[in-house]
């Protein structure tokens, strides 16, 4: 891992002039990213908020070549990008699919666990922003239980998040990781790992989003620093089967310092309307979740 920021490739992949929101941690995890993976990088992305920031032809910030698809289709359009360059004798050129949750958990999902399966040779990312944020903050499966989104308006989101990483999981892929753009280095360590590993390789990452969260901009870093600092989102990597924290999370499951969740609750209007059951029911979810990882951690 790079031991300091200053380590991190210097080069910028993402120029001034993106369509993003102020604070928005998608743009953050795509500059670390794209520093990772450097050139020889195609990608292929759905509609979403990515969409956006990659900006309408012929003009684009974004410094690597990019693909638009359909919703439904990353992970299908990544497969056959893998076959082409096979094809064409470019196989070191590293395909990476990257969509939002709504294109993974429920849209994609039937494409990634056909190409997992196969165990095609791309990275798959799932940027999680727990809703379809690029068409107005609707629910998606990510939505967490007790967030408002403009089709839970009222009675907040009743279910709880989709386990999307435990699917992933069951499919026995390569590599998979947790990332947070918060932690830059834990982040890019991630990205330079995957680009050398082969087969189908999955990075979930935490993406705070603050007009579909609802805080102000200059808060992004301390929310994302928050999901992991209460064990909401930890940072983790499996490889060959085998589970380890890493990073920040590392240091918590050692020393057993983990926040409650309400300190990363309440800094988002989204969470206002969650109420005294719904709010011990979450801390109880991340609690077994938690306890579910340190146990993997002993295997
Ligand atoms: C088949 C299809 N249905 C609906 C849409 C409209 N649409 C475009 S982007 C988007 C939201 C995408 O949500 P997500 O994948 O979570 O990414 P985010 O916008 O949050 O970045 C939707 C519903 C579409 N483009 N195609
Ligand atoms: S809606 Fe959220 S995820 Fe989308 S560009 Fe804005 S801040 Fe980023």
């Amino acid at each position: 891992m790079p031991e300091n920021l200053f380590k991190i490739n210097s080069k910028e992949y993402i120029l001034p002039g993106s369509r993003a929101c102020q604070g928005c941690g998608l743009s953050l995890f795509y500059r670390y990213a794209l520093k990772a993976l450097r050139e020889n990088t195609i990608v292929t992305l759905p509609a979403c908020c990515l969409c956006v920031l990659q900006g309408l032809y012929p003009s684009t910030p974004v410094c690597v070549p990019a693909l638009n698809n359909s919703f439904a289709s990353t992970a299908a359009s990544a497969s056959g990008l893998v076959a082409g360059l096979r094809a064409l004798n470019k196989a070191d050129i590293t395909v990476v699919a990257i969509a939002g949750d709504g294109a993974t958990f429920d849209m994609g999902i039937q494409a990634l666990s056909g190409a997992a399966e196969r165990g095609t040779d791309f990275i798959y990312v799932c940027y999680d922003n727990e809703g379809y944020m690029n068409t107005g903050t609707q629910r998606s499966s990510a939505t967490p239980m007790g967030a408002l989104t403009t089709t839970t308006p009222i009675l907040t989101k009743q279910q709880p998040k989709k386990d999307f990483l435990k699917i992933m999981e069951a499919h026995n892929i390569a590599y998979i990781a947790t990332a947070s753009p918060s932690y830059p280095l834990d982040l890019y360590d991630k990205f330079v790992k995957a680009k050398k590993i082969r087969g189908t390789r999955y990075i979930h990452i935490h993406v705070p989003c603050p007009p579909g969260w609802v805080y102000p901009p200059k808060d992004t870093v301390k929310i994302g620093r928050l999901a992991v600092e209460t064990g909401l989102f930890p940072l983790f990597e499996i490889e060959n089967g085998k589970f380890r924290f890493t990073g920040r999370s590392k240091t918590q499951a050692e020393r057993g310092n983990r926040l409650p969740v309400v300190n990363y609750l309440e800094k988002q209007g989204r969470f206002r309307k969650m109420d005294a059951e719904q709010l011990r029911q979450f801390q109880a979810n991340v609690d077994a979740k938690w306890e579910e990882y340190l146990r993997k951690v002993e295997e």
